[in-house]
């Protein structure tokens, strides 16, 4: 118990002094090949801490072509902070890891003169990109990992990678999964990759022990934009505050998984919903009949553009609301333990 408080006590002046989180001493950040954006670092910081929302870039170096990519990183970057947030965009330039991309940065991932060589970067990536000091997108796996890094706790996203279909055979899994084991960060997403076995990701992800939540007032588990899966999921919650909880009640334990939240489409888009999923399994079925055709490759961009149209980034607004409460959650503690300390 001695003990416990001590650390209270060292985590407290600590926050007063510290810009950065306890998961980054200065010493190894001024090692490290990263930068934090200064409206990060500042939005970390005790002094101005405000709520985080990390985003991914492998949507950007290899999910949409230019310059919808681009156009669409803007966009959720908007969407975060018309919530309140900040938005941590977080990709590889140059071999150094950036939390929080500049415009310029974001440019570069985005690729518009079309004369890069962007990698796809998931944790096995790491340390070969940056000794080679390349550009890349992180997946949601590799994004996980800088968030965690950083200290941000929600993070926004499209589609969880996964099992794939036929992956008992391939066993083509998606990294993203087994991150989830280490990273304790609230992931917002509208489900999985489409093109997944969702029943399948879904067992994996019972194994692995991550939480899956819908955000919404249903237990089933969203076919991504396609409206509802066969499959449910054993915890909902309905707002941002009940979310939040859910993340804070794992943090106050010290746990290190993080937590999947699923939102469901809209109700009023649901019959457009039905004809995206028609085209999903037409594409689908193509993509199985002739490889990885080139309709295969250009689909994942179509349906994200798409999406985005449907929900008008819902997903996006949610993230933004639970991580502005999560913030107000951890004010309350900090007050709470002020309180009982002083
Ligand atoms: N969802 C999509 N398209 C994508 C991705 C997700 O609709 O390109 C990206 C995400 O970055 C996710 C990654 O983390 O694909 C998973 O890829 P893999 O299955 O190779 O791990
Ligand atoms: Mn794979």
């Amino acid at each position: 118990f001695a003990y416990t408080t001590r650390r209270h006590y060292a985590s407290h002046s600590k926050r007063s002094l510290h810009p950065l989180p306890n998961n980054l001493s200065r010493t190894l950040a001024r090692q490290a090949a990263l930068d934090i954006h200064p409206e990060v670092l500042s939005a970390l910081s005790s002094s101005s801490r405000k709520p985080i929302v990390a985003l991914e870039t492998a949507i950007v170096t290899n999910g949409m072509p230019p310059p919808t990519n681009l156009e669409i990183a803007l966009k959720l970057e908007q969407i975060i902070r018309e919530q309140g947030a900040v938005p941590a965009t977080i990709g590889i330039v140059g071999g150094r890891v950036k939390i929080g991309l500049t415009r310029e940065e974001l440019e570069r991932l985005a690729d518009t003169e079309g004369n890069q060589n962007l990698v796809k970067v998931s944790r096995r990536d790491i340390g070969p990109i940056i000794s080679q000091r390349l550009d890349g997108g992180t997946t949601i796996c590799g994004t996980l990992i800088f968030a965690h890094l950083a200290g941000i706790r929600v993070f926004a996203t499209g589609g969880l990678g996964g099992v794939h279909r036929g992956g008992q055979d391939t066993m083509d899994v998606s990294a993203d999964l087994h991150e989830l084991t280490r990273c304790p960060v609230g992931v917002v997403s509208c489900g999985v990759k489409s093109i997944l076995d969702i029943g399948r990701t879904l067992e994996y992800l019972e194994t692995l022990g991550i939480p899956v939540v819908t955000y919404g007032n249903t237990y089933n588990f969203p076919a991504f934009f396609c409206g509802e899966s066969d499959f449910n999921t054993s915890w909902k919650v309905n707002d941002p505050r009940a979310a939040a909880e859910i993340l804070d009640a794992q943090a106050r334990l010290g746990l290190q998984n993080g937590t999947l939240f699923a939102a469901p489409m809209p109700e009023q888009f649901a019959a457009q919903g039905a004809e995206v999923k028609a085209a999903v399994d037409q594409a689908i079925r193509e993509s199985e009949e002739n490889g990885m055709s080139k309709k295969g490759k250009e689909v994942t961009p179509w349906l994200l553009a798409r999406v985005l149209e449907l929900t008008g980034g819902k997903s996006l607004e949610n993230s933004g609301q639970i991580a502005v409460e999560l913030a107000r959650l951890e004010e309350e503690r900090h007050e709470e333990s002020s309180d009982k300390l002083g």
